[in-house]
């Protein structure tokens, strides 16, 4: 039996969601509440920094959106392949994917962190930094998407992650002056497996503190 363990309003829970539903692999989902002692032990019992998503299969666990997408590409194929299976081929979906989390993802994190987590003052201290980074990686992603559908041939990997990293960097910080990256998201909120994602966290946006822009007509 295969569970994935993660919450409907996570961004890499959503990330791996989006994969399962794509390649129509069937599993279970236990949905974790962080806010809950009994969930973060379960969450630290299956990935080592008590983070979601993680994926179990009997024995095996794995913790690492990417990894999990991978690893279901490769042993529960579905009718298409998330990923190319010859290594240097793979390679620019894997980068665009890194560039989701590391560039768009984790800098949106910083400044709903700093607004959540942080003392007074921290949202201005951080949010400037983060906010022009995320420019760097509009304009970055909307050159990319010039001419494409989906970041790296047909829809993968990349596209996995970019909806999450776009729908909540989006509400934070909005990309409305990029073309490209706009149509590429409407692409994207378009697809069955995504409005299924949206569908599931729906009834937990009101948690997320940000509803600018093109995500905010979900929120
Ligand atoms: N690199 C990890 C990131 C996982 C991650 O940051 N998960 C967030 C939720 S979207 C989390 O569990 N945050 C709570 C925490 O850090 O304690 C992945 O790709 O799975």
């Amino acid at each position: 039996m295969l569970t994935l363990y993660g919450h409907p309003l996570s961004s890499y829970t959503q990330k791996v969601l989006i994969a399962l539903y794509e390649l129509g692999t069937d599993f279970t989902f236990r949905e974790v509440n962080l806010g809950e002692e009994a969930d973060r032990a379960l969450m630290r019992s299956v990935e080592p920094m008590g983070r979601m998503p993680a994926l179990r299969q009997g024995d095996f666990t794995l913790s690492q959106s990417s990894l999990m997408i991978e690893w279901l590409d490769r042993h529960h194929p579905g009718p298409q392949s998330l990923l190319d299976p010859e290594p240097d081929a793979s390679l620019p979906a894997r980068q665009w994917d890194r560039f989701l989390d590391f560039q768009v993802m984790q800098m949106m994190q910083q400044i709903v962190d700093a607004r959540i987590f942080m003392a007074e003052g921290a949202e201005e201290r951080v949010a400037p930094f983060a906010r022009a980074k995320l420019d760097l990686a509009y304009a970055a992603l909307d050159r990319r998407l010039d001419g494409r559908d989906w970041i790296a041939g047909g829809f993968g990997l990349a596209d996995c992650a970019a909806f999450p990293a776009l729908f909540y960097a989006g509400a934070v910080h909005p990309f409305a002056d990029h073309p490209q990256l706009t149509g590429y998201f409407e692409r994207l909120a378009a697809r069955p497996s995504i409005q299924r994602v949206i569908a599931g966290a729906r009834p937990y946006y009101g948690w997320f503190p940000f509803k600018d822009g093109i995500a905010a007509r979900f929120l």
